[in-house]
């Protein structure tokens, strides 16, 4: 059987919906030229700013088996130098992704002028980050809907709504559901990235008793198996609420390709993987890709618009149920 893991991300053809999630090994051009090599649909750049950041203090990163807790702080090159590297990532055929977020007062005006010159460059799609948990002093935009809409309405007054993204950060909350996708539908946004990694979480080591990461006390979001039912949960509402209208990028826990079916099954268009790639490296793409289409075969799924955004509410009991 032919199996199709092609998406459409409003209007960006992938021929694989597996992406890079913007945050781990891209934010050099050799790192985004593997990306490039590998299997991805797409290449997705770090998250850049208006200047050069150097990041939190190190050590930022950890990992264990159930996943990842980071507090990176930004570490980018600025956005100047990713607008070099588009016309050179174009070169290899993957749509290109740019991610950027503006910081301070003039947080909006910034999301703008980086979103354009990506755009200028040639970007097919430029991610507004709206959900980085680990800039020191600054709370995350998507937690608070009037900084959220002054900034999509000052982007959206100069740029193709269509052709943005906007990562958002989980939410545990339906009215917090109903606020952002009232935001996303009344700018008329192409797609929506979710989730961000869960912020300000906690990992402890018992034996040295001490955290395990050095910025903010220890203090960083997480990401990989932790993360799965929260972000599918977010893929869900927000299919419920927005429909067939917005793309969703789902992101969160996707380490096989029964992660990644069940994000599709939730309504996501296309996949970021983030600590997988992380902790595997580019390879991870090909492996994902067989992965999920051994899942499909089983199925009998010949594409993924077979299967996406059809879960059904639960129906016969299965194991892990209890009668309770
Ligand atoms: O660089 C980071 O600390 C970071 C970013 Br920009 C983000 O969006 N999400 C995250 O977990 N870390």
């Amino acid at each position: 059987m032919k199996i199709s893991l092609e998406a459409d991300i409003c209007g960006t053809r992938i021929k694989n919906c597996f992406l890079n999630a913007s945050g781990p090994r891209d934010a050099s051009l050799a790192e985004l030229e593997e990306i490039a090599s590998s299997k991805a649909g797409a290449i997705v750049t770090k998250t850049a700013t208006i200047d050069p950041r150097d990041g939190n203090p190190k050590p930022r990163y950890f990992e264990n088996s159930n996943g990842s807790l980071n507090s990176m702080g930004l570490p980018n090159l600025g956005y100047k130098e990713y607008v070099k590297m588009v016309p050179l990532l174009k070169k290899s055929g993957k749509p290109v992704i740019c991610s950027a977020l503006g910081m301070g007062e003039k947080s909006a005006e910034h999301f703008l002028e980086i979103a354009k010159a990506f755009f200028s460059a040639g970007a097919d799609l430029v991610e507004l980050n709206l959900s980085c948990p680990n800039v020191v002093g600054k709370p995350q935009a998507g937690y608070d809907f009037e900084t959220t809409e002054r900034i999509i309405k000052t982007v959206c007054a100069e740029l193709d709504s269509s052709k943005l993204i906007i990562k958002l950060p989980p939410y545990f909350d339906f009215c917090h559901f109903e606020q952002a996708a009232g935001i996303i539908k009344d700018y008329k946004i192409g797609s929506i990235a979710c989730i961000n990694s869960i912020g300000n979480a906690l990992i402890v080591d018992s034996e040295n008793e001490q955290a395990v990461i050095s910025p903010k006390g220890g203090f960083g979001g997480i990401g990989g198996k932790f993360v799965k039912p929260t972000a599918l949960a977010n893929v869900r509402k927000f299919y419920e609420l927005l429909g067939k209208n917005v793309c969703i990028i789902g992101i969160g826990g996707i380490e096989n390709g029964t992660d990644a079916f069940e994000h599709i099954l939730c309504g996501a268009t296309a996949v970021g993987i983030g600590t997988a790639f992380m902790k595997e490296g580019p390879a991870c793409f090909a492996r994902l890709e067989s992965e999920l289409k051994a899942v499909m075969e089983k199925k009998k799924y010949s594409s993924l618009d077979d299967f996406r955004g059809k879960l059904k509410t639960f129906s016969k009991e299965i194991k892990g149920t209890k009668d309770y």
